[in-house]
Parts: C-alpha cells; structure tokens; sequence
C-alpha cells in the first residue's frame, strides 16, 4: 500500500531494498483487567487482555498500523519509544502530538520503521497509565540482505523490566500528583509483567548463543540485568550495532533499550537471571530462571555486583561505541557519517530542578516546567490556532531564579546540527528521551560540564541512541542532526516528573513547508480541543 509515501520517497526505498516494505496489521483492544504479578490481584491496563502486551516484530521500512480500541474509561494514547516516525510526528500518539483516543472509541496509527533496525518498545503516554502496564516491545530486524554483525542466534529472548507499585494503581498515584504531592518510591520489579521470583523461566541448550533484548519500560529505577554465571556480550543499542563487548552485568535506565547476546558455556543447570535496582535506597529485586535443557539441579553462583556502583556505570557508559564498520539498517557501514566532523550551529544546555511552585510540587527544566495546552500543539501549528502556545517559551540554557510553568516549546530550523548538554544537579540518575531523533552520546562525567569538557568528546565512534542516562552530579552531552520536521517530545524518562513538568517540545521547522519534509495531517487524525471544529485539508488517503 504505503499510501503515505508519495513518488520519490518510494522509488528511492524500492531501489535500495529490492523487496517492498510490508503492511503489519494489528488491532488491539486497550482493557482494565484484574492480574497478580506479584501475588495479590491489582488493577492493570491489559491490551489484548495481556502484560506485556502483543510483540511487534517488524522489518526495516515495514509499515505498521496498529487499531487501537480504547475499553477503558479515561483518555488513552499510545507512543513508540525509540521509533523515530520520520516527517509523521503526527503519529507519536503524545499529548502534544494528537488528541487523545477517548473512551469507547478507537484510532489507527499508521507508522513506518523507516531507516531503522534494533529493539524498541511502545507505552501508554497519558496520565500515569504506565503504571499499570499497557507496554510491549518492538522488534525491527534488518533487511534479509543487509548483513548483521553477529551469527544468527539460537533464540531471541525479550525482557521488558521496569519498577511496579504494589500498593498504588495509576489512579492513585495520578491522584497523588495532582494533588502536588510527590509518590513514594516503587515497591518492586517485574520482567515481562511478572515479579515473584523464579516464577518464569527461559529454556535455553548448552552450547548456543541467545540474544536477550532488554528495555527498562519502569517508571523511576536504574535496572542492572545479570545472568549469574555467565557473560553478557553487548551487540546493540537503540538500532545501532555496537562494538561487541564483555560484560558482567549491564546497567539500563529508564527508557532504555539494549541487546546482549550470551552463550550457553556452563555445566546445564538452572542459573539466575538478576534484575536489580541501581542507586536508589529501595534495594530491590526480581529473579528469573535461566533453565539448559536437560539440567540437573540449581547452580548456586554468587552476584557479581560492584563495589562503587557509580564508578562502575560511569565506566560502562564510556565503554560503549559504535562498530563503525558494521551496518545498521543500510549496507554502507555505520562510521560513513561523520557526525564529529559537522559544525555545530547553537548549543543547548538543559538543567533538570523541582521546587514547590504554589505549595505543589513541581518539576522543570531551565525553569519552566510543562503544562499541557487545551490543544494539542501539533494541532494548533496546522490549523495555525493562535494561543496554544509560544515558540520560545523555554530558554536554551538553564536561568537563575525559581520555577515558572508554561506550555514550554523551543523553536528549532530543519537540518540544524546541535549539541545538547544536559546537566544534573540533583541526586538521582536522570534518564532523557528525545521522540524523532537519535544522538550521539559524545560525553559524560561527573562535575560541571564547561567548553572544557569538549576535549573529551567520543567524536568517533560514539552511540547513537533515542534516551540517556544523566548521573548525579553530572552531566552527558549529545550531538543531533534535526533532520525530522515536526513537534517532537524531549521529556525525563522519570515519569512522575515528566507529568510534574520536566518535559518540553521541541519544534523542528522548515519555512517552506513541503509534503517532502513532513507528512500531512492523517485522514483519520481525531480532533480536540480547538481543533474540534476544524476542517482537513490536504490530508492523506
Ligand atoms: C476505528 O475502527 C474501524 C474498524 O473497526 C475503522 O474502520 C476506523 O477507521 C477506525 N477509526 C479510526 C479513527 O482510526
Ligand atoms: C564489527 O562489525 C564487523 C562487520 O560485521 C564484524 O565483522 C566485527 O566482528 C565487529 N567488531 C566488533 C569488535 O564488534
Ligand atoms: C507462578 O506462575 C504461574 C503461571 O505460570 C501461576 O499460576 C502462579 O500463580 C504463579 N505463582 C505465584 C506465586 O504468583
Ligand atoms: C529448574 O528450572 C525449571 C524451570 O523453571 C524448573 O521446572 C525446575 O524445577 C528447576 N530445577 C531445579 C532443581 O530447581
Ligand atoms: C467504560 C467505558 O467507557 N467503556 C466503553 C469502552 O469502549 C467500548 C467500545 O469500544 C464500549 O462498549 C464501553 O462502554
């Protein structure tokens, strides 16, 4: 079909695939359920009646499009984690990007995983949903032409981890930051919807090699993921091959998505599987069974944790690099862009803060922490609605002084090259999301970043990723080539301080406009807000 790609677009794609992108479909129906992940029946949100919900598995440039049905009683949306929606911001399914789907009603997302490989995930985006599922994982496996840079595995396991509240449903904890209260912390860790320990098992024979595709899809917690025993050998992160490295335990912060190939080299018996939390107080656990076929007995072996588990992370962070001469979802290797070699046009720095404002808490970055508008802002850009929002209502380095909110959106020129600085100065790992786009990680440390700092950029073989993780204390830069028209989501990962506030967008634009930049309104796009009465033009189908 691909009905959204017009001539060029999709001569270009046929003559590089030589086979043609497929239409997925998929109709899901978005449920409250009752379920017991860790023992007693808690409330959760279930799509197709499941946690986690259906698995998408795709292929470079398939196009995806997905029914949602909303049998829930609240406003409901859908976002894709890491997919980058090229010139389609329409289809980010964010409060700022499209009207949410209302109860009783349905939406069709039409996407394409255009240029990308890797492993993703989608999530609910509205309220606090997330608290109480609605997640599933997103595989784009490469072209059957384009060469991957490893053996095919044995098998491909998928571990969606994240923290969970037993104690709290996503109405109770929305509630609680409505109120401008901030929610405890988490009480436990599940994988795959699934937190008591030992209850799942992954059966694997001695002698292959499995690749494990892992996302922390949590709301608050650093993961470390472990498989006691055994080696984790690091090959991708968010759709970039890395440089295959040896790890004994792998660090994951919230949002992030990683794949780690490991081989089955032990006496069979059955191992543990450790997801734990990192840096937080709250030291908790969930264990899953690593079971070889034909295994006799449990292998006690003991954790390999760090002893400073900073140092520890930091060093792992750095560790990770692109292989620059294998592909990613094109044959030309991935080190034939040289993103270390482009001048950088503008410099943002963004510093997280959270104060009370008006005796509620708030949370910001450079001082303005987020509140939705009654429409959403991709909407009022088209229908050209003045009074949504301001372009600029956000700075591009962090000012002194308190908190103020607003509809916070900075403005940005299509095909701008920027670095981005984010800085923390708060006490907790921060993890930031940029929807649209891939970065390159060029650096981090602890302290203060100054123009100092750029002499220890990776400005070679750097990952290129959609979330990173921010430490205590510090700060990690990044390159971006705005090269994707649209309204695109930067938000904290952390996901009760995004809904507090520490979120913008970022508007990427192009003067002239042209259906070869960015995609028209959907057909189907609902409207809301003051929007509601406006009529399509110019739009698809
Ligand atoms: C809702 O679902 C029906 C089919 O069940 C479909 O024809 C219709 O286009 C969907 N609506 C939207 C807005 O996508
Ligand atoms: C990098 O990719 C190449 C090409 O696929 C592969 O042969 C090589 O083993 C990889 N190197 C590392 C260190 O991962
Ligand atoms: C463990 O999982 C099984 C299904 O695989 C389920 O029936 C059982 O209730 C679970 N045990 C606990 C303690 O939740
Ligand atoms: C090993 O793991 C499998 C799968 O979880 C389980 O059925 C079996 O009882 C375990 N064996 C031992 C000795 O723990
Ligand atoms: C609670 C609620 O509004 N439920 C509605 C959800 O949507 C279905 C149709 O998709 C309706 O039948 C329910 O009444």
């Amino acid at each position: 079909m691909g009905w959204w790609l017009k001539g060029r677009v999709w001569m270009t794609m046929t003559i590089i695939s030589f086979v043609q992108a497929k239409d997925l479909v998929f109709d899901w129906r978005v449920t409250y359920g009752k379920l017991s992940p860790v023992g007693p029946p808690q409330t959760v949100i279930l799509i197709n009646g499941q946690i986690p919900g259906p698995e998408i598995h795709s292929v470079t440039n398939d196009n995806l499009i997905i029914n949602v049905h909303n049998d829930t009683d609240e406003p409901f949306l859908l976002s894709w984690n890491g997919v980058q929606l090229r010139k389609n911001s329409y289809q980010d399914g964010v409060y700022g990007t499209s009207c949410p789907i209302p109860p009783g009603k349905n939406y069709t997302y039409a996407l394409q995983v255009k240029d990308q490989i890797g492993s993703f995930f989608y999530f609910p985006s509205l309220a606090v949903h997330k608290a109480s599922g609605g997640f599933g994982a997103i595989r784009i496996l490469s072209r059957p032409r384009i060469p991957v840079p490893f053996p095919e595995p044995a098998g491909d396991f998928t571990f969606l981890i994240g923290d969970w509240y037993f104690d709290h449903d996503h109405k109770s904890l929305k509630a609680i930051l409505d109120k401008g209260r901030m929610v405890p912390l988490p009480d436990t860790v599940l994988i795959n919807g699934n937190g008591v320990t030992f209850n799942t098992s992954f059966t694997v024979y001695k002698g292959k090699t499995y690749r494990f595709r892992i996302s922390n899809v949590g709301l608050q917690h650093s993961l470390n993921f472990e498989i006691l025993g055994h080696t984790l050998k690091l090959v991708e992160v968010e759709g970039t091959h890395t440089v295959q490295s040896m790890l004994t335990s792998l660090d994951i912060h919230v949002g992030q998505s990683y794949s780690v190939l490991v081989t089955m080299d032990q006496t069979p018996r059955n191992y543990s599987i450790v997801v734990s939390t990192r840096f937080s107080n709250k030291q908790l656990f969930v264990g899953s069974t690593l079971h070889y076929y034909n295994s006799k007995g449990s292998d006690f072996v003991p954790r390999k944790q760090p002893a400073n588990e900073l140092d520890f992370s930091i060093k792992q962070a750095r560790s990770i690099r692109t292989n620059l001469t294998a592909s990613g979802p094109r044959p030309n290797p991935q080190g034939s862009y040289h993103y270390g070699r482009i001048k950088i046009s503008r410099t943002l720095i963004l510093e997280n803060s959270g104060t009370l404002v008006n005796n509620k808490q708030r949370y910001a970055i450079n001082g303005v922490s987020f509140v939705p508008a009654d429409t959403p802002l991709k909407l009022a850009d088209y229908f050209k609605i003045k009074g949504v929002f301001k372009v600029g209502s956000i700075p591009d380095k962090p000012r002194i002084g308190g908190i103020r909110l607003d509809t916070a959106v900075m403005g940005a020129q299509h095909k701008e090259f920027i670095e981005i600085v984010f800085q923390n100065r708060d006490n907790i790992v921060q993890s930031y999301h940029l929807d649209g786009y891939n970065f390159w990680v060029v650096g981090l440390n602890k302290g203060t970043w100054s123009h100092a700092s750029r002499q220890e950029y990776n400005l070679k073989d750097a990952v290129s990723r959609s979330t990173t993780q921010v430490y205590p204390q510090s700060w990690t830069a990044v390159y971006v080539a705005l090269d994707n028209v649209g309204m695109w989501n930067l938000r904290s990962e952390l996901w009760a301080r995004q809904y507090l506030g520490q979120q913008f967008y970022l508007r990427v634009y192009s003067p002239i406009q042209s259906l070869r930049d960015e995609y028209p309104l959907p057909k189907n796009a609902l409207l809301c807000g003051r929007a509601s009465n406006k009529k399509k033009l110019n739009t698809t189908h």
